[in-house]
């Protein structure tokens, strides 16, 4: 059976999922979720993710939420198809993509996520972007980004001269950062442009953003 892919082409957390199954090559089938009307948060969608969220994978009967967990599991799954996004031929690359992985998500991810938060999304329900929390979020990611810079000087990608799934987690957020005006953040890091440039042109993820227009303003 097919696999199903719950979500809409521009929420980030669904184009993470996305740009994996284009990566594997994989068939499947996208599921739109009207959240303009609030079918994510109706009994059939929470049986499937009891925090009324998008994306939900589904492969058969097993059922998966958490965009990050779905990746992992089809990089899984699929390792033999495609690119070996977690490197399962080398104990230590693959622990290096973990590591890189855990950078996304506890580091990256909380400082860019409120800045695109605030300057997509609270405009778009009418309400006023807190210029204060930008601003706070603008240092914490410029710090992170110095870490990056650093890494990315001395590997051509953040586990190492190999495009992994650590990588991929990046794409979604950073792709409408770059649409907001301080994109400088990225583009004056030599390393980290150049990484940008190489992650962002991958032909799985082109197809993503084509769908992505939230950032169109
Ligand atoms: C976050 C899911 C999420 O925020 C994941 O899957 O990675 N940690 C989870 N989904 C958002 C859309 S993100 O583009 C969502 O469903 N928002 C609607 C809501 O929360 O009501």
């Amino acid at each position: 059976m097919a696999l199903k892919l719950h979500g809409i082409p521009m929420s980030t957390c669904t184009t993470r999922v996305l740009t994996c199954l284009h990566e594997k090559g994989l068939d499947f089938e996208l599921v739109p979720v009207n959240l303009f009307a609030g079918e994510h948060k109706q009994p059939p969608f929470l049986a499937k993710n009891p925090f009324g969220q998008i994306p939900v994978l589904e492969d058969g009967d097993f059922t998966l939420f958490e965009s990050r967990a779905i990746t992992a599991y089809l990089a899984e799954k699929y390792k033999e198809t495609g690119c070996d996004l977690l490197r399962h031929n080398d104990l230590k690359e693959a622990a290096l993509v973990k590591v890189w992985l855990e950078v996304e998500s506890q580091h990256y991810y909380p400082a860019i996520y409120q800045i695109v938060y605030q300057f997509f999304a609270l405009p778009l329900q009418g309400k006023t972007a807190d210029q204060a929390i930008i601003d706070v979020n603008l240092e914490k990611l410029g710090k992170v980004l110095d870490v990056y810079e650093a890494r990315l000087g001395t590997t051509k990608c953040l586990a190492g001269d190999f495009y992994s799934l650590a990588d991929l987690h990046h794409l979604s957020y950073t792709y409408y950062f770059m649409k907001t005006p301080w994109a400088s953040l990225i583009n004056s890091r030599p390393n980290v442009k150049a990484w940008w440039d190489d992650i962002s042109s991958r032909p799985a993820f082109k197809k993503v953003a084509e769908g992505m227009t939230f950032g169109e303003k």
